[in-house]
């Protein structure tokens, strides 16, 4: 056990850096999708985890100190499986991370890219993430050695092989689903739009920053990048963005001035629960 005071384990003396590649890693898993666990029973089988979702390696130094990101309202069936699998995941990659549930308040139209700029923000504010991940709830990573930490220069996209556009990129510009970005990239590319109210658009805008802010996208083989994503119907207050192709057409002349520099919302409760760290803002409405 680590000496929560000093950073160092119980017996004082420093640990050794975790070892690459992690030596826990399984490869390719079978995903199985029928009825999640409870909540208990995931927390039962993580007995490592700490209050808010958190997690370090209790036998190395962690290279890594991953924030994991998940915009989220009413799919708690999706966010058991994403639990079920994600905990032990990455913890076979042996990294130090936490798992952040960025709820929106209130029945109005859902905004992806806010919630995840709000998430971005507020894990900034508990640890120096080395790595923040933008994580839909509904993906679940198919193979451990796509490896939940970021490139140094250049943001990465993760699920470039979903079972639902059969394990390939659906366009090549696609940056939907499952990316990450260091802190200095976040920074460089204002953040994320905060103006795309309802469903689509917002990963495209996403990606075009990326171009504009003079990065790239880099991605890990489409043999590894695999995703099964939970089967839903469109939700309600999701509805498709009228406006998203309008948006996107004005991305080169707005993305200096939304993003990270205009991002208002109110924090309603920040709650350690035991798998995740749940966050509850209210981040306006469509006006
Ligand atoms: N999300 C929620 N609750 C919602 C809406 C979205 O939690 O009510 C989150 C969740 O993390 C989800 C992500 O936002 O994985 C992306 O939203 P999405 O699931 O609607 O997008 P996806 O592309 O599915 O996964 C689209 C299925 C229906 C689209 C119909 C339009 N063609
Ligand atoms: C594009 C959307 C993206 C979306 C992608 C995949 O058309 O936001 O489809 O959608 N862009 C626009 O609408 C401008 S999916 O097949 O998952 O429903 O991520």
């Amino acid at each position: 056990p680590r000496n929560s005071g000093t950073g160092l384990p119980a017996s004082g003396q420093p640990l050794k850096d975790c070892p690459i590649p992690s030596p826990l890693l399984v490869g390719p898993v079978s995903v199985h999708l029928s009825s999640p666990l409870s909540l208990e029973d995931i927390q039962q089988r993580n007995p490592l985890v700490l209050p808010g979702g958190r997690y370090r390696p209790p036998d190395c130094e962690p290279r890594h100190h991953t924030a994991i990101v998940v915009p989220f309202r009413n799919r708690i069936s999706h966010l058991r499986s994403l639990l079920y699998h994600l905990h032990p995941f990455l913890q076979r990659q042996q990294i130090h991370y936490s798992i952040y549930i960025v709820q929106q308040w209130g029945n109005g139209t859902f905004n992806r890219a806010k919630l995840l700029n709000v998430g971005v923000r507020e894990a900034l504010k508990d640890e120096d993430w080395s790595c923040i991940f933008l994580h839909d709830v509904d993906l679940l990573p198919e193979n451990d050695h796509n490896t939940y930490t970021c490139h140094k220069q250049f943001p990465t996209h993760l699920s470039v092989a979903m079972d639902k556009f059969r394990y390939r990129l659906p366009y090549p510009q696609y940056f939907g689903g499952v990316s990450a970005v260091t802190p200095d990239q976040y920074m460089k590319m204002n953040g994320f739009p905060n103006q795309y109210w309802g469903w689509g658009g917002e990963d495209d805008d996403i990606a075009a920053r990326v171009r504009l802010s003079g990065m790239k996208i880099v991605r890990p083989p489409v043999a590894i990048g695999h995703y099964k994503m939970i089967k839903h119907k469109g939700d309600k207050g999701n509805e498709q963005n009228p406006r998203r192709f309008d948006l996107l057409k004005k991305t080169r002349l707005n993305w200096h001035s939304d993003g990270l520099n205009s991002l208002t919302y109110e924090l309603l409760s920040k709650e350690l629960e035991p798998l995740y760290t749940n966050l509850t803002v209210n981040i306006g409405e469509d006006p």
